[in-house]
């Protein structure tokens, strides 16, 4: 076992009520793209932007190209949950994590069982009529083909928080909860680049802070430990 994943395990030993904040990168392993890294979605050709396509203004003006785009990139249903994810579930059952709060949309946190999982950017596995309310699962979405309509007519809009919208108050206050209970938190798997989710991490006041990141995050951190492997390679050995 390597020197900094020794020291991770005698840190995750002594603490009791982890919180895990993470990203895209947490799911990079089970074959979703993140936004950033090279081969990452804004590295990729479209006639727009990502944050343009996965804006409230476009959303609205052009839903043809927004479910275009939506369904090629952002839905992957055969994506399965790998050890990061598992890992958490894991302390979670055992009483030593008490909350993952991730900016993902695809759910492989509560596939690998976790039961406490603040999605600050929402989900694709829930979608609303924007006529009539009524939901649909993500099973339902992918049987249908261009902009999703619900039986009354109005378009299936998914429950992911879109750039100009705002996050979930209750999602949020629960995030600030646990973050200030936590005595240790590990941050992994995001560029710290997308606001409000970001700034958050700012509640957390204990020592035990760890950054399992690829490549250099958006804000300084005083990080007790800094590990730039792969985040599901890193799991696997705890
Ligand atoms: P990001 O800005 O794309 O950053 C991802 C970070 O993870 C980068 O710093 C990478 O270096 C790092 N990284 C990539 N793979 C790994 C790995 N295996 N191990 C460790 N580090 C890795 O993504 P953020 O989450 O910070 O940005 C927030 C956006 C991205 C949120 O709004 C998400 O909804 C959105 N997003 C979500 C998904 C998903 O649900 N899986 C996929 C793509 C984008």
């Amino acid at each position: 076992m390597t020197e900094p994943i020794k020291q991770l395990r005698e840190l995750v030993d002594q603490s009791e009520r982890i919180v895990f904040f993470g990203g895209a990168g947490v799911s990079t392993e089970s074959g979703i793209p993140d936004f950033r890294s090279t081969g990452g979605l804004y590295h990729q050709e479209w006639k727009y932007p990502p944050e343009e396509i996965l804006s409230h203004t476009f959303y609205k003006s052009n839903p043809e190209e927004f479910f275009r785009f939506y369904r090629a990139k952002m839905l992957a249903p055969d994506a399965r949950p790998n050890a990061a994810h598992r890992k958490l579930a894991e302390w979670e059952r055992q009483g030593k994590l008490t909350a993952v709060i991730t900016q993902n949309i695809d759910g492989l946190h509560q596939a690998a069982g976790s039961r406490n999982v603040l999605e600050l950017h929402g989900s694709v596995h829930r979608n609303h009529c924007e006529r009539c309310g009524k939901f649909y699962a993500l099973d339902e979405i992918l049987h249908t083909q261009g902009v999703p309509r619900c039986s009354c007519g109005g378009i299936i809009k998914p429950d992911v928080v879109l750039y100009e919208e705002g996050l979930d108050q209750d999602v949020l206050q629960a995030a600030v909860r646990a973050l200030m209970e936590a005595d240790m938190l590990i941050i992994g798997g995001t560029s710290l680049n997308v606001y409000p989710a970001a700034g958050l991490i700012s509640y957390y006041r204990g020592d035990r802070l760890v950054l399992i990141n690829k490549s250099p995050v958006g804000r300084d951190l005083d990080a007790r430990l800094v590990i730039t492997d792969p985040i599901g390679q890193v799991f696997s050995q705890l």
